[in-house]
């Protein structure tokens, strides 16, 4: 890894981009990775590098769905494997989630590696090498297993594309997703989306799993009833819009 000074201006960012650059060396991350964590790293520069209002929000929300679910299922792909191993299984420990190795560029050897990698992480039963069913989609994200996300009521999607995201939809599931550019077809067709970087979801959906175990059923339910993923896109915008112009300002650049 090439060493990263703490003191940097964009050392989140840098470490960020190493981990993934390393997921690729061991081969857990796939090359396309690369290329999609570029696009991350540019929706996050222009959202500021923070997690907005409205991301904690819907944060909260895909918390109370998990622990309302019957079935819930995190699905992992060759890059939040590299990225947030241990807040993925944290995040399936305190929810009682089924952790899944789904892949888009799909190969055995990369998904025995990745849940290696997660029980290297203190993963128990990692999902996903069985692939004994099938989603009615063309390409390798159609395998699934069983008792995993085929069966499932409420699905974790980080860094989805937006084809599986609209047939879980259609499929009647709940499908979470973590995706920091709010008008990909993922973001459009979840239920609930998340726009934030997944490094720092991930962690925040950890500590609000910890702190809502103690709400009833009810109470959680309430939460689920009055939110508007519409309204969480339109802030997301808005908070890109008011980022941008609040930078033009600063560089005294007119904003027309
Ligand atoms: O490991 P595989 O084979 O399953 O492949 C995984 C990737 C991510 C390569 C695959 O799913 C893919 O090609 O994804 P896309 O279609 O490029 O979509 C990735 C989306 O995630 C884009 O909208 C990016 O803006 C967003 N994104 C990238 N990095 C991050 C992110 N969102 C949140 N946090 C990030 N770190």
């Amino acid at each position: 890894m090439t060493h990263i000074p703490e003191d940097h201006p964009r050392y989140a960012s840098l470490i960020t981009r190493e981990k993934i650059v390393e997921g690729v060396q061991v081969g857990i991350t796939s090359q396309q990775g690369l290329v999609a964590q570029g696009r991350g790293e540019a929706f996050d520069y222009l959202i500021g590098e923070r997690t907005i209002e409205s991301a904690v929000i819907a944060e909260r929300v895909a918390v109370a769905y998990l622990l309302t679910a019957e079935r819930p299922v995190i699905s992992i792909n060759g890059n939040t494997a590299a990225l947030v191993p241990g807040s993925l299984v944290s995040l399936a420990d305190v929810s009682e989630a089924e952790m899944e190795v789904n892949l888009f560029h799909r190969s055995d050897a990369r998904v025995h590696r990745i849940i290696e990698h997660l029980k290297a992480h203190g993963a128990g039963n990692v999902l996903g090498a069985k692939g004994d069913a099938r989603l009615d989609l063309s390409h390798d994200r159609a395998i699934v297993d069983q008792e995993g996300i085929y069966g499932a009521d409420v699905v974790l999607v980080p860094l989805e594309d937006g084809d599986r995201c609209q047939k879980l939809v259609e499929m009647g599931k709940v499908v979470i997703a973590v995706d920091l550019n709010p008008l990909s077809r993922t973001s459009l067709s979840a239920t609930v989306t998340i726009v934030d970087n997944v490094t720092r979801a991930l962690e925040n959906m950890v500590y609000f799993t910890k702190e809502m175990k103690k709400d009833n059923k009810e109470q959680l339910r309430g939460i689920i009833d009055s939110y508007d993923n519409r309204k969480v896109l339109a802030d997301a915008m808005y908070a890109i819009q008011e980022n941008l112009k609040n930078q033009a300002a600063r560089e005294g650049i007119e904003w027309i």
